[in-house]
């Protein structure tokens, strides 16, 4: 069956690693080893070419050769390499997951042959192991929106840009990424992608989970927007403050995956104009400049983050009422991004002359950080420079 729509993101398919061969009891040959299903990232594939290549989404290896009475120890299985395009995160029915391959060449096994037959085995070959396993592609963006629900993601992004997301009142109302454009004067361009609301165990995929943090991993800049306000899902659950909302972000998170913490990151504080901002804000103000470390000291165990999330900015906005202040967030999101930007295309190829021989020399220039207190994990970009 042919997909409905030209872009898909999400396959569910089943693999399937080859038999084992058996073996020969009477001259104690071994069989062939089943062959295994690696799932392998590849430039220029899509999911979709890889559902039209093969409709059935089944997909199995090989199986090995019994052993026989000129071919004591049996051929292997022939394996099978699924490929994928870059940035595919595989993961079981239940959603765990399994591995992820973000640049070509990286591969994950999908399903593991079954050993050949032999004495251990009474000679009988075991059976390749079946599991049937999600292909996600996780999105790319320069920046990601991440925040609790209904503080105010998608109302930012409709801000910013000519996206137009759903914004209502009532959590989750986003449920599929969207990505939106910022345009500058000067024609630099900049992409945010506004995901579903994170809360309390999205690590654990509660919530949309992992569903939204597979999309965290590809984009540069996390922009963490919360509810000056705080948050509170429903009137049986725990109120958190805007603080409190900050510090869960930062452990689901670093639950998830601890290095996403390494990224550039930046703080939105939302709803500026509710009346009840004239105090959670200058609470939440004195708490930030205490530092998260020291403030989230005081937080319950299971909330606190051991690796405090580090803001190159923290911009009070109203997304609804002040375009202004959108505007100091676009001009913020822009200086976080030219500063921390992944190097331009052109220094790969200079890398390459290097290792070629080319004649070029690479100075170290150290950027201009305008807020480079503590941040540990910043190296100053190399820029080319070309003699
Ligand atoms: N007072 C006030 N309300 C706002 C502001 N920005 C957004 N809202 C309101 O907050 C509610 C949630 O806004 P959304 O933009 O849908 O929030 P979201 O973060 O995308 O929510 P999810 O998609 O559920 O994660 C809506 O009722 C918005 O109108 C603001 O600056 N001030
Ligand atoms: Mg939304």
């Amino acid at each position: 069956m042919k997909p409905r729509t030209k872009f898909i993101d999400k396959l569910f398919v089943y693999m399937k690693g080859g038999a084992g061969g058996n073996g020969l009891p009477k001259l104690n040959g071994i069989g062939g080893k089943g062959g295994d299903v690696w799932i392998t990232a590849k430039e220029n594939q899509t999911l979709r070419k890889l559902k039209l290549q093969n409709p059935s989404q089944r997909f199995t290896a090989g199986v090995g050769e019994h052993s026989r009475k000129f071919r004591i120890q049996g051929e292997p299985g022939e394996d099978r390499v699924i490929h994928v395009p870059p940035g595919v995160q595989v993961s079981a029915a239940d959603g765990t997951v399994i591995g992820d391959c973000n640049v070509a060449g990286d591969r994950v096994l999908g399903a593991r042959g079954g050993d050949g037959g032999g004495p251990h085995t009474g000679y009988i070959g075991r059976p390749g192991t079946a599991r049937q396993l999600y292909l996600t592609l996780k999105l790319i963006a320069d920046v990601g929106l991440v925040g609790f629900p209904n503080a105010g993601k998608s109302t930012l992004l409709r801000a910013v840009s000519r996206a137009r997301p759903k914004v209502a009142s009532y959590p989750f109302t986003t449920m599929s990424p969207e990505i939106g454009i910022i345009h500058y004067s000067d024609m630099r361009q900049i992409s945010v992608a506004d995901l579903p609301g994170l809360i309390e165990g999205a690590s654990r995929n509660i919530g949309l989970g992992h569903s939204f943090l597979r999309h965290v991993e590809r984009t540069q800049l996390l922009l963490f927007v919360v509810d000056v306000n705080g948050f509170q899902l429903s009137p049986d659950r725990v109120k958190r403050s805007a603080f409190e909302t900050i510090a869960i972000l930062n452990r689901e998170i670093e639950l998830y995956k601890p290095e996403l913490l390494e990224k550039p990151a930046m703080l939105v504080v939302n709803k500026m104009d509710s009346p009840a901002a004239a105090e959670t804000w200058p609470e939440l103000k004195r708490r930030l400049a205490e530092g998260l470390d020291a403030s989230a000291a005081q937080l319950p165990a299971d909330l606190r983050p051991r690796r405090p999330v580090q803001f190159d900015h923290v911009v009070p906005i109203s997304a609804r009422c002040d375009p202004e202040s959108v505007e100091r967030v676009k001009a913020k999101v822009r200086a976080c991004l030219d500063i921390h930007a992944a190097p331009p295309p052109d220094l790969e190829e200079v890398h390459r002359r290097m290792r070629t021989g080319g004649v070029v020399a690479l100075h170290n220039r150290t950027v201009d950080m305008e807020h480079d207190r503590g941040h540990r994990r910043r190296q100053p970009r190399k820029l080319p420079q070309l003699a």
